[in-house]
């Protein structure tokens, strides 16, 4: 192996050469058994879903060589043996996996919240604090969409770019995250999930930036039952590429071709390619040609279906451990008396580990079990529904591997059978059902947002301030102070997007900053939305605090898969063991035309769930969020309203300090009549309004929630309900959107049904984009007319005499 002969590392003597190869020989077949068990565990009903890396065996292993502590990947549900060869999981946590084991002690991956096959590692100590990344062999957490781990892939791997030319981020502080950017960012996907867009972006955006990415494409020529001439033009990824390869024209990529079953080429490519990768920070793709499946895709069906004869021939007789097997015979480096014990070991220890999960997983399970047998054996003997309840207990006892569920449902029925008999045991059920709640909330339902000591309960307000002489700025100009501070109180912040750096931004909140802090804080990026976010996961997830700039709300929408598969579901998918506190910047709401004045709200909230989102109504309170969620580590979307760039706001004296707390809504005007909620652009339109309702004797209280997720922690719009009961809803979303969001959040979990003596009601945009122009957003969108004539037409129906019918 090259590795070996001409790295100019000492030659490894015979003997350490031969341990090298057996164990990788061990590791391969253990995969492999776990992959042939595995797939019976879902077969015998153990398990729900089997996807495995069989077939994948040696590229893995020869990967797992030149992944360096302080690395990182990004890939797919392929990678069980790779995760095994860096010792980043053991056989028992796989089959934990498998089984959905909610003990993140037990199944550290996900906690039983991914299915199978869906690895990465803690990257945090249980309280939040970082772990000493630089120490680690790091994985980040798997999303089952394909391509998805592409966007990401990339801000981990230009997180090495950034601490290698950043002389501020070469300090002890910065240690546990990099060692002078000597990281790689290594990415594994599927030859037919190469034809996601998001794969090219990645690729194409890495190329430009020229970091440390080392992809690997493990291409068994089916993406499940489409075979690659459906998928890959020219039906190879790495011929296509070919423009990508570095030259004298430019700069570009190393590429390479090797196959999945050569376990001496594939260790000399992997050894060749990443050492180009670390050393030159140039990306690398490596192409693993004639790799094999030889249980098909998943256990949802069979590759009978699909592949000739002659494939399932090829496949047998090209199994990448079957060929490593050869090669080790005929190199004489060990006899098949030496594999074969290596292959039975193998067979028991992964049959032993997989009991051993099952055990781990189904005791507790069980122990509840017994616990909810007694109790209802306390019932029946006290219960006139003795009959029942004794068909319950027989039913809970028969299940041989009970689920939770069936628990709680005995419980649960026990309960709604015997409702109207007064028995002490009844406490008892309902207490250990309160615990159960309690217990599967956590295991179900936790770290949807962070809880650690730096979540957003920990950032209190700090008023804004200002000089007896202040200053009166355009709203651009008070950003960028104050992006001005952040950048020289944080080196860990780094702000992109489009046109953000040399001009900073379209509507120059970043003026002249990339000058003053350099290229590498404040920069240019190409038009990609995907990978801009995907880069600040990244980036994030190492440790740094990105602001990623989305030139518009309305382009959000390019991103918003990643937004709510990967950084939305971080923090719940891997049960806080990982976090990437990314912000990001944008700007909506009504200016001119269809794709600039979108405010999409509702369905931004429904698919972000896990991600903040912030509506200030001006420069002020934009920039006390961006001030707040540095304090916190917590991802956001701040939506700067795109209206009010030029308008004139007070620069306050603590610029860069000031924090405004999220979740807590400002009253801006008080009022006896009706309460009016808004947020947004939509505060100054309202404003207009109340001022005309106040002239007709109409007197709005008018609440801006100022951030959607959260909303209103503290209840402070029923307080408001309790003295108007009446209650508008509005915004420039459509219909049922983001004003029906609050409208729930209000009626339901503040109860303010219990004080309207009106009903209530949402004022919304139309349904359709907002057309063109000042009369196209007259038209479609609530102007101050529409306000307050819905708002009068209320309290004329409450009081005619006083408020007669206006036309
Ligand atoms: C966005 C998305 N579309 C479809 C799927 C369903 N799906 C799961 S795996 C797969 C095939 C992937 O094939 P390939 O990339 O070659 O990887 P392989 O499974 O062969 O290793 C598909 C279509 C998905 N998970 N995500």
């Amino acid at each position: 192996m090259e590795e070996i002969n001409k790295a100019g590392q000492p030659k490894l003597n015979k003997e350490d050469f031969r341990k090298i190869v057996l164990e990788d020989y061990r590791i391969v077949n253990e995969s492999r058994e776990a992959s042939l068990l595995g797939r019976r565990e879902v077969l015998t009903g153990k398990a729900k879903f089997g996807i495995f890396g069989d077939g994948k065996e040696l590229a893995q292993v020869a990967m797992a060589k030149v992944f360096k502590p302080g690395d990182f990947r990004s890939g797919y549900y392929r990678d069980q043996t790779f995760m095994f060869a860096i010792q980043a999981l053991n056989l028992q946590e796989w089959f934990a996996g498998l089984y959905g084991h909610t003990d993140s002690d037990a199944e550290p991956m996900s906690a039983g919240r991914q299915m199978g096959g869906h690895y990465g590692t803690r990257f945090l100590e249980p309280d939040g604090s970082w772990k000493n990344l630089s120490q680690l062999k790091n994985s980040s957490a798997d999303i089952s969409p394909t391509g998805g781990q592409m966007p990401r892939l990339l801000g981990l791997a230009m997180a090495s770019k950034y601490f290698r030319c950043n002389p501020e981020l070469q300090t002890e502080t910065f240690h546990k995250f990099s060692e002078k950017g000597n990281e790689i960012a290594f990415g594994t996907i599927g030859d037919a999930s190469t034809s996601e867009g998001l794969f090219w972006e990645t690729l194409n955006a890495a190329g430009v930036m020229q970091i440390p990415m080392l992809v690997s494409v493990w291409d068994d020529g089916h993406g499940i039952s489409v075979p690659k001439k459906y998928q890959t033009t020219k039906e190879s990824i790495s011929e296509i590429l070919k423009g990508f390869q570095r030259d004298k024209y430019g700069k570009g990529y190393e590429i390479f071709k090797t196959k999945g079953w050569d376990y001496v080429h594939l260790c000399e490519t992997y050894e060749r390619a990443s050492r180009i990768c670390r050393e030159e920070h140039v990306p690398v793709l490596v192409h693993v040609e004639e790799v094999t499946q030889p249980q098909g895709h998943s256990t949802s069906g069979s590759h009978e279906r699909y592949k000739s004869k002659e494939r399932l021939d090829w496949e047998h007789d090209f199994d990448p451990i079957r060929k490593m097997k050869e090669w080790i015979l005929a190199t004489g480096i060990a006899n098949e008396a030496d594999l074969e014990a290596i292959e039975e070991g193998a067979k028991k220890i992964v049959r032993e580990m997989k009991s051993a999960a099952w055990t781990a997983y189904l005791n507790p399970i069980r122990a509840e079990q017994t616990e909810v047998v007694e109790l209802l054996q306390q019932l029946s003997s006290a219960s006139q529904q003795k009959v029942f309840v004794d068909k319950l207990i027989q039913d809970l006892q028969s299940v041989k591997e009970p689920y939770r569920r069936d628990i709680n449902t005995a419980v649960r029925t026990a309960l709604r059978l015997t409702r109207h008999e007064t028995l002490p045991v009844k406490q008892k059920l309902a207490d250990w059902l309160e615990e159960s709640k309690i217990a599967n909330y956590d295991r179900y339902s936790s770290y949807l947002w962070s809880q650690t000591s730096l979540n957003l309960s920990s950032a209190k307000q700090q008023e804004v301030k200002y000089e007896k002489d202040f200053k009166i700025v355009d709203g651009r100009e008070l950003l960028r102070e104050n992006f001005d501070h952040i950048l020289a109180k944080y080196p860990e912040v780094l702000i992109f997007g489009e046109d953000s750096g040399k001009i900073g931004g379209v509507n120059q909140g970043l003026e002249g900053l990339q000058a003053k802090y350099g290229e590498h804080r404040v920069f240019d990026t190409g038009i990609r939305e995907a990978t801009i976010i995907g880069q600040a996961i990244g980036l994030a997830l190492r440790g740094l605090r990105p602001i990623a700039e989305i030139q518009y709300l309305d382009y959000l929408l390019y991103a918003i898969q990643i937004l709510s598969d990967d950084l939305a579901t971080l923090q719940y998918r891997t049960k806080g063991s990982q976090k990437s506190p990314v912000i990001i910047r944008t700007r909506g709401h009504r200016l001119e035309g269809i794709w600039h004045s979108g405010s999409p709200m509702g369905m931004i909230i429904h698919a972000l769930r896990g991600i903040n989102v912030c509506v200030p109504r001006n420069m002020t309170q934009a920039a006390g969020f961006y001030n707040t969620l540095l304090a916190c580590d917590e991802p956001a979307l701040v939506i700067e309203p795109l209206n009010a760039y030029r308008l004139k706001e007070k620069l306050p004296a603590n610029i860069g300090e000031f924090r405004v707390e999220l979740g807590k809504p400002e009253i801006l005007v008080e009022g006896t009549d009706v309460t009016l909620v808004t947020y947004g652009s939509c505060c100054r339109i309202a404003l207009e309004a109340v001022k005309h309702l106040q002239e007709t004797d109409i007197s709005v209280e008018l609440i801006d929630v100022q951030t959607l997720l959260p909303f209103d922690i503290h209840h402070r719009i029923v307080e408001s309900l309790k003295k108007t009961n009446r209650l508008v809803l509005l915004d420039e979303d459509v219909p049922g959107g983001a004003s029906a969001f609050m409208m729930q959040k209000v009626l339901e979990d503040q109860e303010g049904y219990a004080f309207l003596d009106s009903a209530p009601l949402t004022i919304a945009a139309k349904e359709h984009r907002p057309a063109y122009g000042s009369d196209g957003d007259y038209f479609s969108k609530p102007s101050a007319d529409d306000i307050f004539e819905t708002i009068y037409r209320m309290m004329s129906e409450v009081n005619p005499a006083r408020y007669p019918s206006l036309y």
